[in-house]
């Protein structure tokens, strides 16, 4: 087999300067020892790669920066330090995690997320929004040859995350857990993972399009934060006995449910943080937090065993990915429905148009 033909340029969307974005050609990079390169088929379009384009958080990106960290893609080159567990022609994925020094006590301890020298795809190195990417081998996502890419391509980001998530929370079968944000792109992902973890959910999001869709997806209750008159008794009404979910996982772009979440969350209930609104503080009542014993905490992305777990649910059929596809080109229009709150699940954008 004759390898893979690789231009020296591509198309790619560029983030020159914060808060805008530029279609245009750029250099196809090549791998280094321990890089593979991937020629990015698909790539979900996850509220991050907005916050970075926008300059939201308190950790700069690279400029000029090309984002992107849920792509889906095939191997095109690799260097000579890359083992034969990954070869030209294999399915793999660019998530969040580039790459990580892989020997801090951290990343020893399979936190890799912690990593102080950790590469962010789409922020502190180029992403999958682009034809060509690179990524440090030992952190592509295995995916097996025949899946589908473009439904794949969400679950690098948000199923990995929400999975994540759901672990951390300490939820078990049969438990209850508020998914707040529920109809965005991590939110349907974590109303199927709970589902096929046997878990129960309450979904919270805004208007009619996002409860249908989440009823869809296997919520067992819906609460609508545009309409409802008292968030806190409506979440708590929709769990047996009124005594609120086990865990809350807050998904959304917004500070107020931060504010809200351990007034419903069942006592000895945890309340996980993973959405990152600009600017938000947390703030909860340290009287009621010590008397109903809740535990707050934050959790991020996913290892690899995470990582591989989290794609066997999809591979198992578990995980139906609601997703529109548009071409790479047409980024800015996603990112302005995203800004509105608009989108129902996941875009994803197409990498070869
Ligand atoms: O590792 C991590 N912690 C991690 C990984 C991936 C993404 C964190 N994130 C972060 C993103 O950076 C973003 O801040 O999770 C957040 C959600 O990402 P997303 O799911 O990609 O965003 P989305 O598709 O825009 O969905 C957000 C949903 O929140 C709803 C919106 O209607 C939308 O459906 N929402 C908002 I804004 N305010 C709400 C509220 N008060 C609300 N839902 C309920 N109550
Ligand atoms: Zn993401
Ligand atoms: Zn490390």
């Amino acid at each position: 087999m004759s390898p893979p033909q690789i231009p020296s340029e591509q198309w790619a969307q560029v983030v020159e300067k914060t808060g805008s974005l530029v279609y245009k050609r750029i250099p196809v990079q090549k791998p280094g020892p321990d890089e593979v390169l991937i020629n990015v088929k698909y790539s979900g379009v996850c509220h991050t790669d907005l916050h970075a384009m926008m300059g939201d958080w308190p950790l700069a990106t690279k400029l000029p920066l090309v984002g992107g960290h849920e792509g889906a893609g095939v191997v095109v080159a690799k260097g000579e330090l890359v083992s034969d567990d990954l070869n030209i022609g294999d399915y793999a994925g660019i998530k969040w995690l580039n790459g990580s020094c892989l020997a801090c006590s951290f990343c020893r301890q399979s936190d890799e997320p912690l990593c102080g020298k950790a590469l962010l795809s789409g922020y502190t190195v180029d992403g999958s929004f682009q034809e060509y990417a690179i990524a440090k081998a030992a952190h592509v996502a295995r995916i097996p040859k025949g899946t589908n890419l473009e439904e794949i391509a969400p679950v690098l980001c948000a199923g990995i995350t929400v999975y994540k998530g759901l672990k951390e929370s300490g939820v078990r079968p049969g438990q209850w857990v508020a998914i707040v944000g529920a109809g965005g792109g991590l939110g349907s992902m974590a109303l199927q993972y709970a589902k096929a973890m046997g878990l129960r959910t309450v979904a919270i999001d805004g208007g009619d399009d996002k409860a249908a869709h989440c009823k869809s997806l296997g919520a067992s209750a819906y609460v609508d934060f545009l309409t409802s008159k008292d968030i806190v008794a409506d979440v708590k009404a929709a769990t047996p006995e009124g005594e609120g979910p086990h865990a809350v996982l807050l998904l959304a772009v917004s500070e107020k449910p931060f504010q809200q979440a351990t007034e419903y969350v069942r006592a000895r209930g945890a309340v996980v943080c993973i959405g990152l609104p600009a600017n938000a503080f947390l703030k909860a009542p340290v009287f009621d937090t010590v008397i109903r014993m809740i535990q707050i905490k934050g959790s991020y992305v996913g290892n690899r065993q995470d990582t591989a777990e989290a794609l066997d649910f999809y591979a198992r059929g578990l995980i139906k990915v609601p997703f529109k596809t548009v071409g790479l080109s047409e980024l800015s229009n996603v990112y302005g429905l995203m800004k509105e709150g608009k989108i129902v699940g996941r875009y994803v954008v197409d990498c070869s148009r």
